[in-house]
């Protein structure tokens, strides 16, 4: 607790440009929750160098990112937005938990093989360490819940495992964390393969709606989308997984039950239905663009935003740290 609220905890990659996905199954629930929990939401740009990345293109997504978190409706000046990387106590904090964490249980995490997969010539032990360096963020701050998107579950479930052997050798030093899933949009798939999930890493630019896409990119975009050659709109994810994807999106952009949709479009075809997905996307994603733009155009306020708030989370994660210094053994600083 910081004072009389929960605590919140969630983070999220400067890597490419945000997608449908992202927003869906993540920073729309983090909007929803900023006002309710004290809300930490960083820009996680230490998880990022797992993969190669070129330094100015880094720093510049992750400025975006930033920005991005405050055009989707998250006051800055209330919830604590900031880099990773300004808060040091992430990597002091990952370090001890590595010593509790289990090569067996690394083995296991699927984001780990899928990543390793797709860079096969950079495994490096960055990508495998990952999730205990994301449980550091979590545990940090004590948070007692932590929205994401259905792939970041088994992830937290180890966070929870690795919180639960600390607290039972020195006492109850962090908080468990419960992840928080929201109702609709929890996993959006590839608009061009339905079978992998929508992310801003994949290389087909079709395959993903991006936030800063403009209104007929979007329409073209689900134009294309893959279906299949019934023509009824119906939500049956093992027979019609791409129109079913389109039917959660839908849904979730305009807070509809699957049987709404169905019914709104029974007798449609999918020319109808896929315009009006995209208009309705296009039609959330615009006021977003508009404080993008503003936002982008205001350097001061950005400046003073990231020092502010990376010096709150510094001191935040830096009161946990000294107490997890300390139980494990190490000697006290003379000042
Ligand atoms: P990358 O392609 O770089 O791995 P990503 O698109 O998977 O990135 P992340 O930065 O890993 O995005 O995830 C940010 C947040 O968005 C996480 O909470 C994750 O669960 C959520 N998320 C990512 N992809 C989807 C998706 N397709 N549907 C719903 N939620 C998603
Ligand atoms: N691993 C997450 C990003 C992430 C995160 C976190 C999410 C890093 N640290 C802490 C929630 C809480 C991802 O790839 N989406």
């Amino acid at each position: 607790m910081i004072g009389d609220k929960k605590v919140l905890f969630s983070g999220m990659q400067a890597t490419g440009s945000l997608t449908l996905g992202n927003y869906l199954g993540a920073l729309k629930n983090w909007v929803a929750l900023s006002e309710e929990y004290e809300c930490f939401y960083s820009v996680v740009d230490l998880h990022s160098i797992t993969v190669r990345q070129d330094p100015a293109e880094l720093r510049k997504k992750a400025r975006n990112l930033l920005m991005l978190y405050i055009a989707a409706g998250i006051d800055p000046e209330k919830n604590c937005l900031y880099y990773q990387s300004h808060a040091s106590a992430h990597c002091e904090l990952a370090w001890i938990l590595d010593c509790f964490t289990y090569m067996g249980e690394l083995n296991r995490m699927t984001q780990f093989k899928d990543k390793s997969a797709k860079h096969a010539d950079n495994i490096n032990a960055g990508l495998f360490t990952y999730p205990v360096l994301m449980a550091a963020d979590i545990l940090l701050y004590q948070a007692d819940v932590v929205p994401v998107g259905k792939d970041q579950l088994q992830h937290l479930e180890l966070t929870r495992d690795i919180a639960n052997r600390f607290n039972s050798i020195y006492g109850d030093v962090f908080t468990i964390p419960e992840p928080y899933l929201g109702k609709a949009g929890a996993k959006i798939m590839s608009l061009q393969d339905p079978s992998k999930k929508m992310s801003k890493s994949d290389e087909n630019p079709n395959a993903s709606i991006y936030l800063t896409d403009d209104k007929d990119t979007i329409i073209r975009k689900f134009k294309r989308a893959v279906t299949d050659s019934d023509s009824a709109i119906r939500y049956d994810v093992e027979n019609k997984p791409g129109v079913s994807n389109l039917i959660e999106i839908y849904g979730a952009v305009t807070n509809k039950s699957f049987e709404e949709v169905e019914k709104e479009f029974e007798g449609k075809g999918y020319g109808d239905f896929k315009l009006a997905v995209g208009e309705a996307v296009a039609d959330i994603l615009e006021p977003l663009h508009v404080r993008f733009a503003e936002l982008s155009a205001d350097k001061a306020y950005i400046d003073k935003i990231i020092k502010e708030n990376g010096e709150k989370a510094d001191y935040y994660s830096k009161k946990t740290l000294r107490k997890v210094q300390k139980k494990v053994g190490f000697p006290e600083r003379i000042r």
